[in-house]
């Protein structure tokens, strides 16, 4: 591809501060600045016997791909014993556009086994995390990365991220192929020059395309940039990558099957502090055109701006959008253009449209096949019937297929033979994998990020607690008829929003503990900002929370119009007033909320006031962008007022006057759930999807709190099968289970007359039951 690097860039001014920032510089500036272009001790500290870095050396081991971290759920135990934290590593791949070989993938899952957790994790970037890397193995681990020639350097820190694109493997026409491309020319361009890496993790033995690079940085200097910084590339039809979150998005313009030049989108990006209205989610604008041949310079032109200009005293408002923000699209345009050489081209007037998840089997245009597969937030490993990561293992193991993950955090096995879709089902079946079309699309299209136990900055859980919203909304979507709409739910453990929560139909993002920020009003095609729904929602009352909103869409939407567009036409006011007036969150923070929203909001247009636009989902010019105010007041600790502990707890479903119980949990004295019990009516269905009047055929008991929605984890006790009609069932057998599932005997019951379950009219009395030993047939 020909590419042109903008020559008329200033590249000196870097290495002094500017005016801005010379007056107070973040303590990370100054680590940065005395680091050897990224050395610090970090060759020393690797050495001693310490399971943990200095302060200083953890900042700097973020450009080097690795995070210091600590296994969280340890930190209770670990300092009653009176014992350190238990530290440990997360070790980032940058990956641009996802593209990996057979041989790669297959390297990185030997060396998840090999010396992290046993578990992938694809990320929301297209990159791959290992969690609970030791110290001790820090350097084999990047090494092994390094070995099969993919990287961890610039996979975080202040420098070009991993630079996203599209992934899609499709051949019909060049498109996706340059799109994907010119990630890797961007990536390679921007990446950082340093030979630190290399010594420190190579013995200093440089690999690959870094052999003849001097150890200068002729684009970062010796403080790299003010922060992170991100770039996407998407197509108008398909905005997968989500390109108004990046700091630098490019929206390709394609002319007769070819990318002839891109719209330049500065400034999105997601991370938030609770109680600090300065720090807000922020959706890129779009800035000028540059042809195709002139994109690498443009984004290098940026990259430098955001050097220069950015804020380096707080590193809270140091992304690039900020300065967007502040300055305003105009005075950033014309300090481009001092950058860029030359006065720059309007945008072109378009947006995005849609949005692919590239699930399925599809034909690549070449002969060839590719089969998207769902990952429930991209945590790959083997965990009881569902052999995951084996299953991916075997799969790119037999076809060779070449690899590319999504901003979805999902994976595409691609160039497989046109014949190959069998086999693979079977392989999926074999190994407990569900295939995509079996998910619900709600399912397929919610992400979390991985919050606790690793991540430090979580104040709540993500990627454990998301399953049980989704299966809880599944339910209830079943319930309404609306399985089949787009709604992307998005949750993160804190407002850092790493899986790009505020873009989505349904938002959650960690607040205190259990409980969270309940958004709503996003979009799939993520061109505009959700809105807070409600502050506080313990993460039980999720989905009960969202739920008048869900059925208020049912009964009065548009047509066409999608739940994100709903919530936008009616505004949080409304919304507001539909959510039942007694839960938990009804209290002085809540109103704290919807004050600070008002006053501060208005980028654009107010959130209840939506543009005219927004009930049809139409394409926009701009995209829908401005601050959430979420100046929230830090949650008031109130003193706890006695609890009643109780006995049982039963849930319900179905439509009113037809409830039927779905499962209950059952206390021990203390208020710990002894057993969970799951009903099961005609057909052997649950209550949520059991026709209206269906008998009781069988209650399944499983130890401690089961969820209810991923029983094949639980340990089952017994099951108990009845017969009859719906209000006069009756026992007829129970198989009680051994830990290890097999059975250990079925007891039958035989009623007045000796007659047993199916026959015995209603009311007769219960005489007589006997145990025998294993399985009985019915
Ligand atoms: Fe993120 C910090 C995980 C994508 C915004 N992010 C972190 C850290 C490293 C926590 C830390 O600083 O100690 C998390 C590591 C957790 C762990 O245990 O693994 C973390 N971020 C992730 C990943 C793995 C989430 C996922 O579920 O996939 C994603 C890795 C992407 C990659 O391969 O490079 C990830 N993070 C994002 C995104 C989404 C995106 O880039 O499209 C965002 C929002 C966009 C943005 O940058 O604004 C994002 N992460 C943040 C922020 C907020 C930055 C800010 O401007 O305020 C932080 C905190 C920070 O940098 O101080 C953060
Ligand atoms: Fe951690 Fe917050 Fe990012 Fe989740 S959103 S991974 S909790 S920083």
């Amino acid at each position: 591809m020909e590419t042109s690097t903008a020559t008329r860039i200033p590249t000196a001014a870097h290495e002094a501060p500017s005016a801005e920032s010379a007056v107070k510089r973040s303590a990370v500036e100054g680590i940065k600045e005395n680091s050897r272009q990224l050395r610090g001790t970090i060759a020393l500290d690797l050495v001693n016997e310490a399971d943990h870095f200095s302060e200083a050396d953890k900042q700097l081991l973020k450009f080097h791909g690795t995070y210091q971290q600590e296994d969280r759920d340890a930190r209770k135990t670990r300092r009653k014993d009176g014992v350190g934290k238990h530290h440990m590593f997360m070790v980032r791949c940058k990956i641009p556009g996802g593209r990996l070989t057979a041989k790669q993938y297959l390297a990185v899952d030997d060396i998840a086994g090999a010396h992290a957790n046993g578990t992938l994790r694809f990320t929301s970037r297209q990159g791959i995390q290992f969690h609970g890397v030791l110290k001790s193995q820090l350097r084999e681990t990047i090494a092994d990365i390094n070995a099969c020639l993919l990287s961890t350097l610039g996979a975080c820190g202040d420098v070009e991220r991993n630079v996203m694109a599209c992934p899609a493997p499709h051949h019909h026409d060049g498109v996706h192929a340059q799109l994907q491309e010119t990630a890797k020319v961007l990536a390679a361009h921007l990446a950082p020059r340093t030979r630190a890496y290399h010594e420190i993790w190579l013995n200093g033995q440089p690999v690959g395309e870094s052999a003849s690079e001097a150890d200068v940085e002729p684009l970062y200097g010796k403080v790299y940039l003010p922060r992170k910084f991100k770039t996407g590339l998407a197509l108008p039809q398909d905005n997968c990558i989500d390109v108004y979150a990046q700091d630098l998005g490019l929206l390709a313009i394609v002319e007769d099957g070819t990318i002839v030049g891109y719209n330049v989108i500065v400034g999105g990006g997601m991370g938030m502090t609770h109680g600090n209205a300065n720090t807000f989610p922020h959706l890129g604008r779009p800035i000028c055109y540059v042809p195709a041949q002139a994109v690498v310079g443009a984004a290098e032109a940026v990259v430098k701006l955001f050097r220069d200009h950015g804020n380096r005293a707080d590193r809270k408002r140091a992304r690039i959008k900020y300065l967007v923000h502040d300055w305003g699209v105009e005075k950033f345009r014309r300090t481009l253009s001092d950058y860029i050489g030359g006065p720059l081209h309007e945008p072109r007037p378009l947006t995005v449209s849609d949005f692919d998840l590239h699930l399925g089997w599809h034909p690549q245009g070449d002969g060839k096949c590719f089969y998207g597969l769902s990952i429930e937030n991209g945590r790959v490993k083997d965990e009881g019937s569902l052999r995951l990561r084996s299953g991916l293992r075997a799969l790119v193991e037999r076809f060779q297929a070449e690899i590319r993950l999504t901003p979805l955090q999902d994976i595409l096995l691609c160039d497989l033979p046109a014949d190959a879709k069998g086999e693979i089902d079977k392989t999926l079946a074999e190994y407990g994998i569900p295939r995509p079309d079996t998910l619900s699309n709600v399912q397929k299209h919610s992400m979390a990020c991985p919050a606790v136990p690793t991540c430090g900055l979580a104040i709540s859980e993500s990627e454990r607690a998301l399953p049980n919203v989704v299966d809880q909304l599944e339910i209830e979507l079943k319930r309404l008829g609306l399985e089949q709409e787009r709604i992307s739910v998005r949750m993160t453990g804190c407002p850092n929003g790493c899986v790009r929560p505020y873009q989505s139909d349904i938002g959650i993002v960690g607040r205190s503990g259990d409980k969270y920020t309940l958004f709503v009003g996003g979009h799939t095609v993520g061109h505009r900002l959700n809105f807070v729904l409600k502050d506080l929602v313990p993460l039980n009352d999720l989905v009960p929370t969202v739920l008048p909103v869900l059925e208020n869409f049912k009964r009065d939407r548009r047509r066409d119009e999608t739940f994100g567009d709903y919530c936008q036409r009616r505004g949080a006011e409304q919304l507001q007033a539909l959510l039942p007036s007694k839960t938990p969150s009804t209290n002085g923070a809540q109103e704290g909320v919807l004050k600070a929203r008002k006053d501060t909001n208005g980028d654009t247009h107010h959130a209840t006031t939506p543009t005219s636009s927004q009930g049809q989902g139409a394409a926009l010019a701009e995209p829908e962008t401005r601050a959430i105010p979420l100046a929230v007041p830090e949650p008031k600790v109130t003193s706890i007022a006695p609890i009643a502990i109780p006995r049982s707890e039963t849930i319900f479903a179905g439509p009113s006057a037809s409830e039927l119980r779905d499962y209950s949990f059952r206390h021990n004295s203390d208020g710990s759930v002894r057993e969970t019990v799951v009903y099961f009516y005609d057909g052997d269905l649950r209550a949520a999807a059991a026709q209206r009047g269906a008998a009781l055929r069988r209650k399944a008991v499983y130890s401690g709190r089961a969820n209810p929605q991923r029983l094949h984890e639980a340990i089952k006790r017994h099951d108990t099968f009845y017969a009859g009609s719906a209000g006069h069932e009756c026992r007829n057998r129970r198989i009680d289970y051994l830990n290890d599932g097999q059975v250990a005997r079925t007891i039958v019951f035989y009623y007045e007359g000796d007659a047993r379950a199916a026959v015995v009219p209603s009311g007769k009395a219960l005489r007589r039951q006997v145990a025998y030993a294993g399985l009985l047939p019915t």
